[in-house]
């Protein structure tokens, strides 16, 4: 039998050499040497690594469609077969009161061992009525949920910062996990929706290590939301030399120019779009000619609106070493010969751009 037709314990589903490919993406976007690949690959398919609890609550599902929808057959294959997914309201064949037996089941067979994902925001206004399943609002069911997991993984901006729902006026009183949980290890995996290479890399690292990679001050596991949109970017050097979109299908956004005119909020976002990418495709927003939203960011939709307005306080390059600040109403308020200054040393974003929450303007205390 050949490699690519061999099931054993990978199952019916699933071949070594794709298994095996997908945790090579996976070392690769965690910044691990390719050696750790067979330790890995022994961690995700030991017969008893963690079953996992998937909540959902406010949110549009997209965070599970981008996970299962991926064309990266090696990523879709390998979501499937290291996730032993015990409840996952979109995706499990049960329902209603048989559903709600394999939750309690899980918990009671399980407890301090399962890794809870929470999809979703939670609502916290009038006793959290607004987001209710079985009968329970969002509130209970984490409540109970939580402080029985070994870790919990929030996926997307909403479980991790409230996303969407607690954008002002925040009618529901939406928060993150992180608002109401204490005690009970927490990751969050932004981005609306996030990359699923960030998620999945964070639990392949847990199943391998036994421990959650390193995080930054937002609880983001630095891998994946170390580094600037802005410094990644294959825009960067248009930026540089002052080469800039003005008009959305003008002739530089036909050139490939930077976007940050038009209103990329790349110099404020941290995220590993620009290298991770999405889809087997390759593609990212910048990358198809819209500027980046800032979807990885606590929120994102009061600090990063209006979405097509530049960014405020940060310092462009205007081409023969003349640099540029423009307010928050786009007015150029700084013009200075800066020919012994450095591009790069002359990038720089205000900090009251930043995100409300973030303490800290570049990154970032680690914690681990
Ligand atoms: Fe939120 Fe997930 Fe935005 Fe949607 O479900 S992070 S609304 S794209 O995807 O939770
Ligand atoms: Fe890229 Fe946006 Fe930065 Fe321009 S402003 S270099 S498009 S991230
Ligand atoms: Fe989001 Fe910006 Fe990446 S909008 S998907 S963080 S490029």
């Amino acid at each position: 039998m050949s490699d690519d037709t061999q099931s054993d314990h990978f199952g019916p589903e699933i071949n070594r050499r794709s298994f095996i490919k997908g945790c090579s993406i996976m070392a690769a976007a965690m910044g691990l040497s390719e050696s750790i690949v067979p330790q890995m690959v022994e961690a995700a398919t030991a017969p008893g690594r963690p079953p996992v609890l998937w909540l959902h609550f406010q949110e549009c599902t997209g965070c599970t469609e981008s996970l299962l929808r991926g064309s990266h057959p090696d990523i879709g294959r390998l979501i499937l077969d290291i996730i032993s997914l015990d409840y996952h309201e979109t995706i499990m064949a049960a329902a209603g009161h048989q559903a709600e037996a394999n939750l309690h089941a899980t918990l009671d067979k399980y407890a301090g061992k399962f890794i809870c994902v929470v999809e979703g925001a939670i609502p916290t206004k009038d006793n959290g009525i607004y987001c209710q399943i079985a009968g329970r609002t969002a509130m209970d069911i984490l409540a109970e949920v939580a402080p029985k997991a070994a870790a919990i993984i929030s996926i997307g901006t909403c479980a991790s910062f409230g996303g969407l729902q607690a954008a002002a006026p925040n009618p529901t009183g939406a928060v993150g996990v992180q608002d109401l949980v204490s005690g009970t290890p927490i990751i969050n995996i932004p981005g609306c929706p996030p990359n699923p290479i960030s998620f999945l890399g964070t639990v392949l690292h847990y199943l391998t290590f036994n421990k959650l990679p390193a995080l930054d001050h937002l609880n983001r596991p630095k891998f994946a939301y170390g580094r600037k949109i802005h410094d990644q970017c294959e825009r960067r050097p248009h930026f540089d030399e002052g080469r800039f979109v003005d008009q959305f299908g003008d002739e530089a956004h036909k050139q490939g120019y930077c976007l940050y005119k038009v209103g990329c909020k790349g110099p404020g976002t941290y995220s590993n779009c620009p290298v991770v990418r999405f889809n087997d495709v390759g593609s990212w927003p910048v990358g198809v000619g819209h500027g980046c939203i800032g979807c990885t960011e606590p929120n994102f939709w009061d600090t990063m609106t209006p979405f097509y307005e530049r960014m405020p306080q940060v310092k462009i390059p205007m081409g023969d070493g003349i640099i540029s600040e423009v307010d928050s109403t786009g007015k150029k308020v700084l013009g200075v010969t800066a020919a012994a200054i450095g591009a790069h040393a002359a990038v720089g974003i205000g900090k009251s751009m930043m995100c409300k929450d973030c303490k800290k303007d570049d990154n970032q205390g680690e914690k681990s």
